[in-house]
């Protein structure tokens, strides 16, 4: 059987705790959520951490205690959102990488994110990409419309492929404002990806999840799953709980005769190991 990598993204920017109490939003809730993800079959963590009210923050002390609290009960590699939320600003986004996660995430442009504008001018991504390379911090590159599957092969050319040599990408799907969360969507960027890129992933945000997923696994995809994506498990019923995602997700890998991969095999396959 081929490895599957399930990555899971727990929390996101964009949701209320109010609206939505099961979502992790404390280093002990995260710490948690980590370890019931690990036991499900989860093998990397992209974290956007909250502050003591809740609200996003790329505060530097909290970056440092989620992370130190998700290695504590975990072994999952731990990625962190530099893309945080639509109001953060670049000069906080790329100080993120002081917080020493495994893996960070660069999204490769800027994209209508419903009302807002997700922010990534392409001096940003330059910038954060070489200093990823310094600190021998492995990118998931971010792929949320099919001109960033171009842009990344501009930025590959221009710079080099990480150390480890390996390139790893996240298309993220279904954002109002982005491409759209199907098969076609996903075909056309698959098949537009560098020759550089050596695995790939896909996430469906909302509704989209189930097609996303399928057409990953189709094609020989990694799958991300978590509430920062999707808030029901089906029509009208909330997700009980992150795990429950990574379950699901692990089920759709059994029938694609796939197994979740381990930390250590995620580690390999972003050139960390
Ligand atoms: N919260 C979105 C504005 C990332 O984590 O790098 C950006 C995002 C992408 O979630
Ligand atoms: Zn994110």
């Amino acid at each position: 059987m081929d490895e599957l990598l399930i990555t899971v993204a727990p929390t996101g920017a964009e949701t209320a705790k109010a609206d939505c109490p099961q979502l992790p939003t404390t280093p002990e809730e995260v710490a948690r959520t980590a370890a019931d993800c690990e036991a499900a079959g989860a093998a990397m963590i992209h974290i956007h951490v909250r502050d003591t009210a809740h609200q996003p923050t790329l505060d530097q002390g909290l970056l440092r205690e989620w992370v130190a609290a998700v290695r504590e009960s975990s072994s999952l590699v731990v990625q962190l959102s530099t893309g945080g939320s639509v109001h953060d600003p670049l000069d906080e986004r790329l100080k993120v990488l002081d917080a020493e996660p495994d893996s960070c995430s660069l999204t490769m442009g800027t994209t209508n994110f419903g009302d807002d504008v997700f922010l990534n001018p392409w001096p940003f991504v330059k910038d954060l990409y070489q200093l990823a390379l310094e600190r021998g911090v492995a990118p998931e590159f971010e792929l949320f419309d099919l001109g960033q599957v171009h842009a990344l092969g501009r930025l590959i050319r221009q710079y080099g492929v990480p150390a480890g040599g390996k390139v790893h990408v996240d298309f993220v799907m279904g954002v109002p404002g982005g491409m759209p969360g199907t098969a076609p969507a996903l075909v056309a960027g698959v098949a537009t990806l560098p020759p550089e890129v050596t695995s790939w992933s896909a996430t469906g945000i909302g509704r989209s999840t189930l097609s996303v997923a399928m057409a990953s696994l189709s094609m020989g995809g990694h799958l991300r799953v978590g509430m920062e994506d999707v808030l029901t498990i089906s029509r009208g019923v909330p997700v009980e709980s992150n795990a429950q995602l990574v379950e699901r997700a692990v089920e759709l890998g059994r029938i694609a005769q796939r197994t979740p991969m381990t930390p250590a095999q995620c580690r390999e396959l972003l050139g960390l190991a």
